[in-house]
């Protein structure tokens, strides 16, 4: 059961808290209409699933869902620059998408509907973290291509709460807006939580008006949340998106939500699947798999996202009956197999983060310098204590990934930071230089 001190106000009742087997009828009624659409628009889906013998909505039903073919970003990559569009050009009121992995973009096309459709999860997202019409939203998120600047402040509007876009950088002037307009609500990736917790406690600023914040887009640890908790003071919440499917708000957590995030499932259907696309049940990890039931300008049926969670049913009582997923454990193709063992970089940073000396500034390093013989380094920054923590965290990373890495302590700094985009955490090195100083040769 969930305290009572802790249930926040749902946005949208009929929707976040309506009877799960209503939602389902409507999720059913969604994936019909998404069928007709895609069938009507031609192309890849329509062909994949008149292959798959669907000529109508009526064809298929939420239990066979699986049996339906699936897309991969592999094929949005193949109909660059329009994706899988569906819609007329003038139907397109923008644009949006990721830089996406090996400088391959990925671009989203967006109609008016999904704009709307995108403003209410976004709402939804901000009052599950205690945001309303009173709240000044701080948005350090990057405004632009990327999907976390506009969506946050699509939410934000719709909420009625007050917006400060203020994109990522420049971060002296955030600190100043800080101190100036007291936002309660920040947003931003978690890396740049603790760069600007950092720059506002060399400023000698407390953030006192902070109450929670949303962060996302990267993958970060329930160990990350403490340390941004602790320098900012205030409540931290996942959320997660992808540009593929709408951008932020596919899923978030509220303060309710107890440590999972709630996903948008009358808008978002997801799945877990194994590597061969099986279902696997709740709480066992798999890779996620999204249906757009409502998206028009890019619908995707049953996209594989690569991003690796366990899925769960609602916190029983509590007022969202949401299905919810966990923090995400890695993504498919960030996973190390290091002498045959599968390990995600999340579960190196649980390790480091959990040692009070150890700060959030950390890069995981798979040398393949040798390809034969595969290292796994990891480059760390001192926090506090007067003695190494490196043969403790070797201690601890082999205890916990059955495998042993190379804890290297590098001096103050030398971890890159990020200021703006995505942090990267993970790196592979297989010539030249140390991607970081004092790495060694
Ligand atoms: O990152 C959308 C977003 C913006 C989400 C702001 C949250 C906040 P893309 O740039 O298309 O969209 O990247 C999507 O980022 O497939 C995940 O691998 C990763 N990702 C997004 N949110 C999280 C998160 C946005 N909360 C890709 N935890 C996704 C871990 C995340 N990884």
């Amino acid at each position: 059961m969930v305290a009572d001190a802790l249930v926040v106000p749902l946005v949208e009742p009929d929707a976040e808290g309506v009877d799960p087997a209503r939602r389902r009828e409507l999720q059913e009624q969604r994936l019909r209409a998404l069928v007709e659409r895609l069938l009507a628009a031609g192309g890849l889906q329509a062909d994949r699933l008149a292959d798959a013998g669907v000529r109508a909505g009526a064809d298929v039903s939420l239990d066979d869902i699986h049996r339906l073919p699936m897309v991969t970003k592999r094929d949005l990559w193949d109909h660059y620059p329009d994706g899988l569009r569906a819609v007329e050009p003038e139907d397109v009121v923008c644009i949006h998408g990721s830089s996406g992995t090996g400088g391959r973009p990925t671009l989203v096309p967006y109609t008016a509907a999904d704009i709307d459709v995108w403003a209410q999860v976004m709402a939804r997202a901000l009052g599950g973290a205690g945001a309303t019409r009173r709240s000044l939203i701080h948005n350090a998120y990057g405004y632009g291509l990327f999907t976390g600047g506009l969506g946050v402040h699509h939410g934000g509007m719709r909420l009625g709460a007050t917006v400060l876009p203020l994109s990522g950088g420049m971060t002296d002037r955030q600190v100043r807006m800080i101190v100036d307009l007291k936002p309660d609500i920040l947003t931003c990736t978690p890396s740049y939580a603790i760069f600007l917790g950092e720059a506002l406690a060399a400023a000698g600023v407390e953030p006192v008006s902070l109450r929670a914040g949303l962060f996302g887009a990267e993958p970060w640890t329930h160990e990350m949340r403490t340390q941004v908790e602790r320098l900012l003071g205030l409540r931290a919440l996942d959320i997660y998106g992808l540009s593929e499917v709408i951008g932020p708000g596919v899923a978030a957590e509220s303060l309710d939500s107890d440590g999972m995030l709630n996903v948008a499932e009358d808008h978002f259907f997801v799945e877990a699947v194994d590597s061969d696309g099986r279902p696997v049940p709740d709480g066992t990890a798999g890779e996620l798999v999204f249906t757009t039931l409502t998206k028009t300008g890019m619908p995707l049926l049953r996209y594989r996202s690569g991003d690796v969670a366990t899925l769960a049913g609602p916190v029983p009582g509590a007022p969202r009956t949401l299905r919810r997923m966990s923090k995400l454990l890695g993504r498919t193709d960030d996973m190390l197999v290091v002498r045959g063992v599968n390990v995600y970089p999340t579960e190196i940073e649980a390790v480091l983060l959990a040692d009070d000396r150890v700060s959030p500034h950390y890069l995981v390093v798979e040398d393949r310098r040798a390809a034969a013989r595969p290292e796994l380094l990891v480059a760390v920054e001192q926090a506090g204590g007067a003695e190494s923590p490196a043969a403790d965290l070797v201690a601890a990373l082999r205890e916990r990934l059955g495998i042993t890495c190379v804890v290297r302590v590098v001096a103050q700094g030398s971890v890159p930071r990020t200021e703006v985009g995505k942090a990267k955490r993970f790196v592979r090195w297989s010539e030249g230089a140390p991607p970081v100083r004092g790495l060694g040769g």
